[in-house]
Parts: C-alpha cells; structure tokens; sequence
C-alpha cells in the first residue's frame, strides 16, 4: 500500500511538472484528487484493509494527499507568476515615447487661395461680405445694367428657379444690396459661389466661386483702380510682378478692362506657362457705370467707384501650377496634402 501510494505520489508529481497551463494542471488535481480520482480511490479500497492498520494508511493517505496539493499549490504560484511577469513585459508604457499625432486635415487650395486674397484686401482695409446663392432676376441682371434681352441672360448660361428667381451667376448682387443700404463710402469685397450651365472640362464647372470687389467713394478715379489691383497682384504673385490692362467692354462698368500679370514663371519672357504670352488674364474691372450707381440710388455726380471679379479657381489653378480643374472638385486627399 505504502508502495502504491508513493507511486501515485510521484506519478501526480511528474504531471504536475510537465504541466505547461493552469488548466492542465487543474486536470492533474481532478485525476489525482477528484471524486474519482486515483487518491480517492485509494481510500476507497480502506475497506480492505485490516481495521487496525486503517488509521496508519489513512495519515499515509492524507499525507501524499498534502504532497500533491502542496505540489500543485507551488506549480500554480509559479505559472501565475510567470504569467503576470510576461503581461507586464508586454504591457509596459514607456513614457518617453513620442505622443501619436493627430492626423490634421488640410485647406483646400481654393480655401487657401480665397484666405490669401482675403488677408490682401483686409489689409488695405475692405470688408467681407456675403450673400444669397438663390437670388432675384433683378440684383444679378437688371441693377447691373443687364437689360432683359442681354446674351449674357441666355437661358444657356443660367439656372433660372422661375422667371423672377436664379443661382447667382455671378456675386454682383451682394454688392448692390450694399449699394443699397445707402452707408457710403463702401470698400468691399464679395467671395462666394456662383453657377452657369457650363459644360465640364479642365477649365470650367457648373459651379465655380468668384471674388468681386466694389469702391465707392468721392473723387474715385481709374488711378485708384490700378493702384489697388497693381498692389493686389504684387502681393498675389510677387514683388516683381507687373500689371498691364486692355480695353474690354461689361455693362456694369464703364470704361472697363481686364488685367494681366507679368508671368511669375519666366518673368514676362515667355514660357510654357504663358503659352509664350509672357502675360497672364487674371480679372476683369472698371469703373462703375453710372446707371448702376443711379439704380442703387447713388449720385454719379457725387460719388464714383471702381469694381472688379476675378475667379477664383483660375486663382488657385494659376498659383499652385493645376492643369485642370477638375482636381479640385474630386477631394481625393492624396491631390489635396499637396497645397
Ligand atoms: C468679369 C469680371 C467684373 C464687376 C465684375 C461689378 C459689380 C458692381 C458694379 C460694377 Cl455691383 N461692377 N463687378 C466689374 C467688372 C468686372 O467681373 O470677368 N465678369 C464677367
């Protein structure tokens, strides 16, 4: 019996050593221990033995029985051990690591082209105003001397709602709203979208955004205007940048013309930036035709003005060398992180 239990004792212990897992060690005192384990069994069979030798095998009994748990106690303190100190080497933080970035979005380059040309006029100490898309006939057409038979009200270029009602074609009307508040002098300019039923491609969109600006004041003269927007275009494109303006015709101005800058590329030389023009077309201008000044209740004996629109994709297009248009109305981000 003696022998026996020795066996078991060290069979249970040799288990107990090959155990790699909490689990199987968790089998070993089952098999060993358990109701029907081997030791259990071993008491079991007491009935067999001689009465008087039955208190002498049962401390045997429970001594290999301590054995073994006092075996399996260690084995699991040891595996819990080893387990915590394995979590803490994986788990540590190490503090001097640097903190992970947020990932920031970027401007879109039509953002940050409208908050350059924004931050120029500011500076030279115009106000930003805004208004409607949706906008009445009369503000985008008929205050700006467009009569009712102008080409330009070609139900080809413009998204009527009704007859009365449109998508602004262009952000005039905000300033002839301004007009109208009758607060003089006005220095402003008015950014914003705009919409024409124009075909896609690289150099136009159905909807597109443009930056107008108005002058009025007593004693404006075309010098103004050229000053303002020579002033404008070196701090667009660069000191050196120089300005030349050609005769154009517009019905809200008079005399009107567009202006180009020197290419910032090759410096008016000619390259394939200006398709060998040395010139570029950035905006159109003038001097606010009387009739408008009149409709907005302005005396054109009293006060004169300037005003010009510029676009401005072909901004944003020019400024950062884009090819087409397009570009910037697809959003891919790969294209946008690069402004
Ligand atoms: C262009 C350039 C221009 C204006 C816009 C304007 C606004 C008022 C009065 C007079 Cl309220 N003029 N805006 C003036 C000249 C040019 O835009 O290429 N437009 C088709």
């Amino acid at each position: 019996m003696k022998e026996k239990l020795e066996q078991i004792k060290a069979e249970a212990i040799r288990q107990i050593n090959e155990s790699e897992a909490l689990d199987k060690l968790n089998d070993v005192r089952v098999s060993f221990l358990g109701k029907k384990g081997e030791l259990t069994a071993v008491l079991k069979g007491m009935k067999d033995v001689a009465p008087e030798d039955r208190p002498k095998i049962g401390q045997l009994v429970n001594d290999a029985r301590e054995e073994i748990e006092r075996v399996l106690d260690e084995a699991r303190a040891n595996m819990e051990r080893k387990l915590r100190e394995a979590k803490m080497r994986a788990e540590v933080i190490d503090v001097t690591l640097p903190a992970q970035r947020n990932k920031v979005g970027h401007r879109h380059p039509n953002t940050i082209a409208l908050e350059e040309v924004e931050r120029i006029f500011i500076g030279m100490g115009y106000e930003v105003v805004e208004g409607p898309e949706i906008e009445k006939d009369y503000y985008n057409f008929e205050a700006l001397n467009i009569p009712a038979d102008h080409p330009a009200k070609d139900e080809q270029d413009t998204f009527y709602i009704n007859s009365d009602i449109l998508l602004r074609t262009q952000t005039s009307g905000v300033q002839v709203h301004e007009m109208e508040k009758g607060k003089l002098p006005i220095r402003m300019i008015a950014p914003g979208r705009v919409f024409r039923a124009d075909e896609v491609d690289a150099t136009h969109s159905p909807s597109f955004h443009q930056i107008e600006g108005l002058v009025i004041d007593k004693n404006i003269t075309f010098a103004d205007l050229k000053g303002t927007l020579a002033e404008f275009a070196k701090e667009l494109f660069g000191e050196d940048t120089k300005v030349k303006f050609r005769p154009h015709h517009f019905p809200f101005t008079e005399p009107s013309a567009e202006m180009d800058v020197s290419c910032f590329k090759c410096g008016g030389s000619g390259c394939r930036f200006c398709k060998g023009e040395g010139w570029i077309e950035i905006l159109g201008c003038g001097m606010v035709h009387p009739k408008v000044l009149r409709m907005c209740n302005i005396d054109p004996e009293e006060y004169t003005g300037f005003a010009f629109g510029v676009g401005l994709e072909r901004i944003a297009l020019l400024k950062y060398e884009i090819d087409d248009m397009r570009l910037l109305y697809e959003n891919d981000i790969r294209f946008l992180k690069q402004f």
